[in-house]
This record gives structure tokens, sequence and C-alpha cells, in this order.
């Protein structure tokens, strides 16, 4: 008799293995790993370079777990920051059973020369976006192209409105080799929660802050407490680059921060399922995109 773990109930085999969702900046890779999770394990904004970090979200179904990671858009690295997020990249990618490349469906041009360099047995592509495209022809070309670019496999989504899902997850789940399940089938990630809270409050600065703001800020969790019958206390620096751009995030009086606060305070807490005490410290680390070390210590610390 096999081993009854790795069966699932139907006599078939269990599979499971990691999937790198990999993709340019802004195509939305992060909300198609959120949606496909089912929960927000990776933050989304609407500009590009908003992932810094693979981050693993999993998911767990009768016959397959699949982790799936979700990676930062693919730059060429212009200073150690982005350095560190294409070496994210690159581990996904030596990690994986499976790449999930993904297009935007409503940029002209896609798929390009970029295209070719994925596309293979052990990849899957995949239009998203389809939602925003009033040319629906433009789509069959698009797919001719990543057919013709060596994809077996190309899939019509909206990540946004979670279209066309469904099928992508069974196409993942049948693409992933036989094993038993690696996490607990409740487990939808694989980070801390501080990791989260720090997360959190980076994805405020997103949608909060415009221009420059947003690439200078690292947000890192310095305290996560559980208090007994008290909330949860959660403390978070946000490092900037400049003296005046700490002044923007804090704004006149302190009103910025609050509303920073606040919202970030919301999506911790609907993250956790429960209510915290959110602090926040704004702090200077001059140029710390550029600092190694910082990098080192800092941001990319496990
Ligand atoms: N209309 C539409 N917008 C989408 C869809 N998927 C993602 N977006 C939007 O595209 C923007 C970028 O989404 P992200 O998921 O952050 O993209 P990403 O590829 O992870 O970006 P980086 O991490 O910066 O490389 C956000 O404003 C999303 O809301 C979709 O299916 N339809
Ligand atoms: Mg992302």
């Amino acid at each position: 008799m096999t081993e009854p773990s790795a069966l699932e109930p139907g006599g078939g085999q269990f599979r499971c293995g990691y999937v790198a969702i990999v993709g340019k900046p802004n195509v939305g890779k992060s909300t198609l790993t959120n949606a496909l999770v089912g929960l927000r394990v990776s933050i989304v904004a609407p500009r590009p370079q908003t992932t810094r970090h693979r981050i693993l979200g999993i998911i767990s179904s009768p016959t397959y777990q699949a982790l799936l990671l979700d990676t930062p858009g693919l730059l060429d690295p212009k200073y150690p920051l982005q350095e560190h997020m294409a070496r994210e990249i690159e581990s996904a990618l030596a990690d994986a059973d499976l790449s999930v490349v993904v297009f935007d469906a409503t940029v002209a041009g896609e798929p390009d020369e970029s295209a070719r360099r994925f596309a293979g047995r052990r990849s899957i592509a995949v239009l998203n976006k389809v939602d925003r495209l009033e040319d629906k022809a433009r789509l069959l070309l698009q797919t001719a192209a990543l057919v013709k670019a060596g994809y077996r496999r190309v899939f019509m989504v909206s990540a946004l409105r979670r279209s066309g899902l469904d099928e992508l997850r069974a196409a993942i789940g049948e693409a992933l080799p036989p094993g038993p399940p690696l996490y607990p089938p409740d487990q939808v990630a694989d980070r801390p929660e501080r990791f989260f809270a720090a997360e959190f409050v980076r994805a405020a600065v997103f949608n909060l802050y415009g221009a420059e703001v947003p690439y200078a800020t690292a947000t890192v969790c310095e305290e996560f407490a559980e208090r007994p019958g008290r909330k949860d206390l959660i403390k978070v620096a946000i490092y900037v680059e400049r003296d005046s751009q700490k002044a923007i995030i804090i704004g006149r009086g302190g009103s910025a921060l609050k509303r920073l606060g606040s919202a970030a305070r919301r999506d911790i807490e609907g993250f956790l399922g429960r209510p915290v005490y959110l602090e926040l410290v704004v702090k200077v680390a001059e140029g710390w995109r550029r600092d190694e070390l910082f990098i080192k210590q800092s941001i990319y610390k496990r």
C-alpha cells in the first residue's frame, strides 16, 4: 500500500510545489497572488515597484497545495535596493517548480521579446486586466503571440474582478509535481504577523503620498507585543531618506501621520482579525536605498 498521506480521497496523487509569479512592474502580480490565495498577503499599489520581497502565499485544496511566490517586477537594477529586489526574483525562480508569467493585456506591445525568456514547459502565461480591454480581438493576437513565444497555456484573467481564476488555479494544480503538502491547510502565508504590520504601513504610504515619498520609504516593525487583556502593541518605524520627506510624512501638526496611522491600523486589524494599538515613528536614514548595510539589516533581514 502507498502512503495514504500522499493520496487524495479519489486515489490520485496529491501535488505540491512552488510557483513563481513573475512579470514586469505593475502588471498585477500581487493582485493576482492575493486573488488566488483569497487573502491580502501581498501589498498592491497603482504604481510600479511596489513589491520588494518575495512573498509566499499558499493555496490549499483537497488535491494540491500551491506555494505562490509573488516577486518584485522585473527591472534592470540601478541601485542596491533594486539589486536586492532582483535577487528576490532570481531566488523565487530557482525555487520554482512552475512559473506564472503575468502580462498586462492593456499595454501596447505586450507580449514583447522578454516574454520568450520565461516560455517553456514549466511556465504558464497570464494576460491580466482583461476587464479594461475594449478590443477583445487584441486578446486573440496577444494569445497567439504568447503561443508563438513558446507558452503552451495562456489564460485571460482579471485579477481585480476575480474572473478566469478557477481555470488558472486548476492548471496550476495540475502542473505541480506529486508530493505531500508542506504547510497546514489553514496557513495562507509564511511571514510572521510583524512583517505584514510593516507592509500595511508601507501600503498606506503608497496610497496617501505622492511623487517620490513611497519609493524613499522603508518600514520596519520594531515591536509587536501581545498584551493580555489589552490590544496588541505594534510599533512601526517609517524610514525616509531626507528631513524634507519626514516633514511630508508627518504633515502640518501631525495631521498626515494621523491619517496614515488610521489607514494602516484599519488594514492591520482587518488582516489580523483583532483590534491593535499602532504606534508610528518617523526616522531619517539618509540615502538608505543605496546603503547596503541598512538594506540587509533592516529590510531584508528575516
Ligand atoms: N483593471 C485592473 N487593474 C488591475 C488588475 N490587476 C491589478 N490591477 C491594478 O494594477 C495596479 C498594480 O497592481 P499590483 O498587483 O500592485 O502589480 P504588481 O505587478 O504586483 O506590481 P509591482 O509589485 O510594483 O511589480 C494596481 O492599481 C491594481 O489595482 C486587473 O485585473 N484589472
Ligand atoms: Mg507587486
